[in-house]
């Protein structure tokens, strides 16, 4: 049934009027709107009159739609879901989030952080991975990031990093990304930010999607039990796809090729019932443990190596649903750290410290009001009640004369209004648990001197092919500082107490001098190296959730490029046909195929692998054709796994692929290739630092 009526009115502007299921469009104040295509006019060709208030109202809501975006994190996409716990952990935590088989409903925002809204997805750059548990004892945010270590210390030098890292307060760029003066002039003067920089410059602040990331609550927390007893915590995200990032070039030729290339992958995967899951994962550890480590479990520059204290996994999270209103949920959802529940405690950390108080004072001026938590997709989804009251925009329709406490207009058989109980929030006791209590001061402790231990940990656990992304994105990165010559040579000469290898193949890729070594505030030490830090050590040999680009052409063989079609989607990967017309191409058998993508808009660099399913007469046109031997090259560039059929010879020569483990026909061993990046080839494509 049509849901509108459409008939011609004056001037042949058309009008839709409801019939069957269509509401009628009115005003903000229900009024029924006769006429949404003209404006009031004194006089068929005369000035608007004020009376019109159909217009003034259209005009007026839509004139105030934006609202500040983020300072940080304003890029985000964000999803629906639900937490499911799958351990018991009640001698750790009396949550009643963690209690085993208890199924939450959650909204999970991921971001960007340095660029604003508008900006792109695929820039180096951190990414945010915050978390609201609308449990049945209110909402717990868990807002974290894809990294497990932070730039700084102290939430006293936020500002300045922020300052420091988004465009350049004059010329306003570069967006959304580090790579310029003021990031590495402040970076190179701040040697805490040593360890989360080598993260920055590793491959992870470049991920092939937001589902194949792992997530972190970065701080120590901690947990309580029913009896009170506090326990150190480390939150980890493990994705279950594993974790699969792009490298730099892939990166920047996504960036041209799809700027929303990481939220249109999360929402189609949602979309089609791939839903992503992550497991949550907890290291939970001692004040023994925690006054053994040779760094302070409270610094948020430091991590603790999954050897020393594994992770747990506990619950499960599933996303399922994509937001029905990308403003109404996506950018009004306010996450706070200070969103916690009985059972889990901040620690002392002096940069969680911080965030206690910021998020709220940002939530009140981004969305106007301090009853920001009304609007639904803030709204705890247990019963709320307390004594706060009126403010601007409030919803709630209290009753009664209870707007204090204590009271006792319940004896005159009034309702008097909720109460508090012994088992709500009460903030873990230092004495039953880790202690962290010390005089008031100013001041930096001891314990948080070395800047470098965990850095070169970090730097050492990767494999060969990590270690030179990371010194050749150090290379990029200060390439990239312009007129503040000395900041070069200062961040170089912090990267010898890292790694001398690493420093001195920075300083040859930006072809300066090694600078003498900075001075550690405290001399770094060797730890074990770990596993769990490299990418490359935790890729998962899949196909699922990924997606291979076939390209076809007039003359394409049927029958091979069902083969591949069949075989990929039996891997739980996408198959998605690029042809270079989107209609299709006229197959061997004189039959049609549709196209999923037109070659010019396809490239290589939005699939994990590819194949090029072409006739001779195919190849020979495709030859000729800049973005066909563009997507050979850069598949091979990007080390990905090219399978083809024999007739493709000409175009993989043109496009300089060379055999390697890689390269093979269209048969099984395309598939096996397929899962994998091919590392060893990076050395014949590009030079590294
Ligand atoms: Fe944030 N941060 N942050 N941050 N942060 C914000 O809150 C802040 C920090 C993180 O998807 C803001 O609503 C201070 C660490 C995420 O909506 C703001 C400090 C970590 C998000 C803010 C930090 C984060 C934010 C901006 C130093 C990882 C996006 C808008 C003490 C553990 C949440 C907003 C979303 C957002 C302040 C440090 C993660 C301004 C002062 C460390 C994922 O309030």
């Amino acid at each position: 049934m049509s849901d509108v009526t459409t008939s011609t009115g004056n001037g042949g502007e058309t009008h839709q009027q409801a019939s069957g299921d269509a509401p009628v469009l009115t005003t903000n104040h229900g009024v029924p709107v006769g006429d949404n295509q003209n404006s009031l006019r004194s006089g068929e060709r005369g000035p608007t009159l004020l009376e019109d208030f159909v217009l003034r109202e259209k005009i007026f809501h839509f004139d105030h739609e934006r609202i500040p975006e983020r300072i940080v994190h304003a890029r985000g996409s964000g999803a629906h879901g639900v937490f499911e716990a799958t351990d018991d952990i009640s001698d750790l935590s009396k949550a009643a989030v963690f209690t085993k088989g208890e199924k939450t409903e959650v909204f999970v925002r991921f971001s960007t952080v340095a660029g604003g809204a508008g900006s792109v997805d695929t820039p180096r750059d951190v990414r945010g991975f915050a978390v609201k548990f609308y449990t049945r004892e209110g909402n717990w945010d868990l807002v974290g990031n894809n990294i497990p270590v932070f730039f700084i210390q102290d939430a006293i030098k936020f500002p300045d990093l922020v300052h420091a890292v988004k465009m350049e307060a004059d010329r306003a760029y570069p967006q959304a990304g580090s790579a310029h003066d003021t990031f590495w002039d402040w970076a190179s003067l701040m040697p805490e930010t040593t360890h989360m920089l080598m993260w920055a410059m590793s491959d992870r602040t470049l991920p092939r999607s937001l589902r194949m990331m792992e997530g972190f609550g970065v701080h120590t927390f901690k947990l309580v039990n029913a009896e009170g007893k506090a326990s150190f915590v480390k939150f980890h995200w493990k994705p279950r796809l594993g974790i699969q990032s792009t490298i730099w070039d892939e990166a920047l030729k996504l960036q041209a090729a799809d700027n929303d290339y990481h939220r249109r992958d999360l929402w189609e995967a949602i979309d089609t019932g791939a839903f992503p899951q992550w497991d949550l994962g907890i290291q939970v550890f001692d004040q023994d443990f925690a006054e053994a480590q040779p760094y302070d479990v409270l610094d948020a520059t430091k991590l603790i190596p999954e050897e020393d204290v594994p992770v747990r996994l506990i619950g499960t999270l599933t996303l399922n649903r994509n937001p029905d209103n990308f403003f109404a949920e996506t950018e009004q959802v306010a996450f706070l750290p200070t969103n916690i529940v009985p059972g889990i405690d901040f620690s002392n950390d002096p940069l969680l410290q911080g965030r206690l108080f910021s998020y709220m004072d940002t939530q009140k001026s981004r969305l106007g009001t301090t009853n920001f938590h009304q609007i639904p997709i803030n709204a705890p989804r247990c019963p709320m009640h307390n004594f706060q009251r009126d403010g601007l925009m409030q919803t709630h329709v209290p009753k009664g004369r209870a707007n204090y406490e204590p009271n006792s207009l319940a004896a005159h058989g009034e309702d008097g209004g909720p109460r508090e109980t012994p088992a709500g929030f009460a903030t873990a006791n230092a004495a039953t648990g880790p202690g962290e209590q010390g005089d008031k001061l100013r001041i930096r402790a001891e314990t948080f001197a070395d800047h470098y231990s965990q850095a070169r940990l970090f730097y050492r656990s990767q494999d060969e092919h990590e270690q030179a992304h990371i010194a050749s994105s150090f290379v990029f990165e200060l390439s990239k500082v312009g007129v503040l010559e000395q900041v070069p040579p200062r961040m170089v000469a912090n990267l010898r107490n890292v790694d001398e290898n690493l420093a001195k193949r920075v300083a040859d890729g930006l072809g300066i001098e090694l600078p003498e070594k900075s001075k550690a505030a405290k001399a770094p030490v060797d730890m074990a190296p770990s596993d769990a830090l490299s990418i490359h050590k935790n890729m998962k040999p899949t196909l699922e959730g990924r997606a291979v680009g076939i390209l076809i052409a007039d003359g394409t063989d049927a029958a091979e490029l069902d083969a591949v079609i069949k075989a990929v989607e039996a891997e739980k990967a996408r198959a998605v046909v690029v042809a270079p017309k989107v209609g299709g191409a006229k197959l061997s058998d004189g039959t049609v195929r549709k196209a999923d993508g037109q070659l010019a808009g396809s490239p290589s660099q939005i699939f994990d692998a590819v194949a090029i399913v072409l006739s001779d007469a195919g190849c020979a046109a495709l030859v000729k054709e800049a973005a066909a031997v563009q997507f050979a090259m850069d598949a091979f560039g990007h080390l990905k796994a090219i399978g083809a059929s024999a007739a493709a010879k000409p175009l993989l020569d043109k496009a300089g692929v060379e055999p390697d483990a890689g390269v093979t026909d269209l048969g099984a061993a395309f598939i096996t290739a397929a899962k994998h990046r091919f590392y060893d080839r990076e050395p014949n494509v590009r030079t590294l630092a």
